[in-house]
């Protein structure tokens, strides 16, 4: 039986990609070259340092670690900025009503999510208190795909991982949640979301009975 629900953030609950994209674009600006918003693609859900390394690569720019803390500190600040600015018009459609929905249902409720800042987004577009756990990067050493996250939210909700069921929009949190033996809710295409046990375009999808059909 299905007892819990865990969501991951950027691409499920609300699109904070877009600020990532343009607070990294700026940065690699900065050091004098850009990078293409399929090349942003694989950065989602991929944690902040693994994000600079990555984009560092792309520009063929090597840096000391520190001057790595420093630029991804750069980074962050910019998008904090963004972030600040949020409403709850920015909630992707369906994902209120589903969060409602599930509790009402009488399931638990967490998010799992690669981000340190997920708890400013979540008070600025006011669904804080629909979590009953928050599980984010400021609390997991391992990045998807290790379930570590995943499986940190299940215990703090006090549920065993195969009575969770995982929504995530990236190929490694679908795995993340395969390796921790839970269910998957792809949000996606399903060509690319493929290991999901179940693909839809949003939440605006998903209903108590598709959740129980898993
Ligand atoms: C999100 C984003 C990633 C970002 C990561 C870390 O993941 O998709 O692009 O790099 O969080 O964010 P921060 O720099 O705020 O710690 P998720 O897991 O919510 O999809
Ligand atoms: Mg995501």
């Amino acid at each position: 039986d299905i007892k819990a629900c865990i969501f991951d953030l950027d691409g499920v609950i609300v699109d904070t990609a877009v600020y990532h994209y343009k607070a990294w674009k700026r940065l690699a600006n900065e050091l004098g070259f850009d990078f293409t918003e399929e090349q942003n693609e694989q950065l989602k859900g991929v944690s902040r340092v693994r994000s600079l390394q990555l984009i560092l690569g792309w520009g063929g720019v090597t840096k000391t670690e520190a001057e790595q803390t420093e630029l991804a500190t750069r980074k962050n600040d910019w998008y904090v900025d963004m972030i600040n600015q949020m409403t709850p018009a920015e909630i992707l459609p369906g994902a209120l009503d589903f969060l409602e929905a599930c509790r009402a249902a009488g399931l638990k409720t967490a998010l799992g999510s690669a981000s340190k800042n997920s708890m400013t987004i979540l008070n600025k577009v006011g669904i804080a208190h629909l979590f009953d756990t928050i599980v984010d990067g400021n609390h997991v050493s391992a990045p998807k795909p290790d379930p570590e996250v995943f499986l940190k939210g299940a215990e703090a909700l006090g549920v065993s991982p195969t009575e969770c069921v995982v929504f995530e929009d990236a190929i490694a949190g679908v795995q993340a949640a395969k390796n921790g033996g839970m269910k998957a809710v792809g949000i996606g295409s399903p060509e690319t979301l493929s290991q999901a046990d179940l693909v839809v375009s949003g939440l605006d999808k998903m209903t108590i009975e598709k959740l129980k059909e898993l």
